[in-house]
């Protein structure tokens, strides 16, 4: 069957937009992930009290299939949000991804028995029930969580595997300061150290100047309660840092003169300055979304090469595609607000000849920050151009991903 010239075909009759979307549309059905699950059966009464998508989209998240469960929930280590299905910035609850790890139980907390209890080098320790958070004043605020285990590897095949432990949703909850303030944070006292209500208690340091500038004691995910795998009912947001510190199930925050070395703490604050500075915070970051792993481009044509971007140093202030391994870059549109420490969505008009390319993007944010590629990477660290294509990147990897087309459109790792 000759795609190019049933590309060529649709695109006269329909006119560019036509063909744009047919070839999309062709590429997404052709993941090799995403599985239809069976529609459930839903009666009226609860489909008039909560609304279910169409039975015609199946987007699933998936589990990380390369590293042993630990625990309970979903049996497996972490679960990845589908992003080669994503439009615009926010990441539907029911498909945020959810980091599941050491043991941990989705605790069961009654929302009468919640507790958060404010304590440590403070002038009056407070335990707040979740009725009192929710009568100080609210923000909300748009924010990626990042795992650091998002490394991207040459054996992924798919965008949900090379980037998947990132979601971005609309937070809502007390301004941690306020509830700082309220207790009176005392002289001497630099970090805190926040505790999680599961057994293995998720607790991490992080530096009070964090604490005491934009973090959020959240309740609400994307307009409704905190999903109980990200949390339920609150939990701890620190916008830009490692998903690690975003404590879900957050029973008690201490403050405290110097970082504890918690269970979490280790691999994550480092006192080795090469790799500090690539940890709690992260570098501007983005991916192609689509065309990408595993999808199919049925023919030369028309399309719209568009992903997502994001920093933990703050706002999205441009992002450039390549389409020659990273020689030369032209500027993508951003295709939405660009909220700070919130993935961006990007996009660029593209007419694909048919020829083999690779094509990649990359972030450069608000402070000037620019995303790496992986031979950039090994440069600064004074390692062979192809170091990490074997031994992965320490720390945060926020490195450039690309995907390679191949004459017959099929989408393949471009790391690989
Ligand atoms: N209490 C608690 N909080 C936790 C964790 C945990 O295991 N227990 N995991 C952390 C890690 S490693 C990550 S990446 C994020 C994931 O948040 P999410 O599951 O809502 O995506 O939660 C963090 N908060
Ligand atoms: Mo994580």
């Amino acid at each position: 069957m000759d795609s190019k010239k049933a590309s060529r075909r649709k695109f006269l009759k329909g006119g560019a937009a036509a063909a744009a979307v047919s070839a999309i549309q062709s590429a997404t059905g052709q993941s090799a992930i995403a599985q239809t699950p069976a529609p459930a059966k839903r009666s009226l009464k609860d489909e008039v009290a909560y609304g279910e998508r169409s039975p015609y989209v199946n987007s699933v998240r998936i589990a990380v299939n390369d590293r042993p469960s630990p625990d309970e929930f979903g049996l497996t280590f972490h679960v990845l949000t589908p992003l080669q299905d994503s439009v615009g910035q926010i990441t539907p609850s029911a498909l945020h991804f959810v980091g599941t790890h050491r043991g941990a139980i989705v605790p069961d907390i009654k929302p009468a028995d919640y507790r958060f209890l404010l304590h440590g080098m403070v002038d009056r320790p407070l335990e707040f029930t979740l009725e009192e958070l929710k009568r100080f004043p609210s923000v909300s605020r748009p924010h990626f969580l990042e795992c650091l285990g998002n490394k991207s590897r040459a054996e992924h095949k798919t965008v949900q595997q090379t980037t998947g432990l990132t979601s971005c949703a609309e937070w809502t909850g007390v301004s941690l300061s306020l509830l700082l303030k309220e207790v009176g944070v005392q002289k001497g006292a630099n970090w805190v150290v926040s505790e999680g209500a599961e057994e293995v208690k998720g607790a991490g340091s992080f530096p009070l100047t964090k604490a005491m500038d934009d973090c959020i004691v959240a309740y609400g995910q994307n307009g409704e309660a905190i999903r109980p795998q990200n949390g339920y009912p609150v939990r701890l947001i620190v916008p830009g840092f490692e998903g690690i510190y975003n404590t879900k199930w957050l029973r008690r925050m201490k403050v405290v003169d110097k970082y504890y070395m918690t269970y979490n703490d280790y691999g994550h604050i480092s006192t080795d300055p090469k790799v500090a500075a690539f940890n709690l915070q992260w570098g501007p970051k983005s991916v192609i979304t689509s065309p990408s792993g595993g999808q199919k481009l049925p023919g030369h044509g028309v399309y719209q090469i568009t992903g997502l971007a994001w920093s933990g140093g703050g706002a999205v202030k441009k992002v450039d595609i390549s389409f020659d391994g990273g020689q030369t870059w032209k500027e993508a549109e951003l295709r939405g607000e660009a909220h700070r420490m919130a993935h961006t969505r990007f996009g660029m008009n593209w007419k694909w000849d048919g020829q083999e390319c690779v094509i990649m993007s990359r972030c450069t944010d608000e402070l000037g920050q620019v995303q790496p590629t992986r031979a950039q990477l090994a440069k600064i660290f004074n390692q062979p151009a192809d170091y990490y294509h074997d031994h992965g990147v320490q720390g945060t990897d926020n490195t450039v991903v690309p995907w390679k087309i191949a004459s017959d459109g099929s989408v393949t790792n471009g790391l690989a």
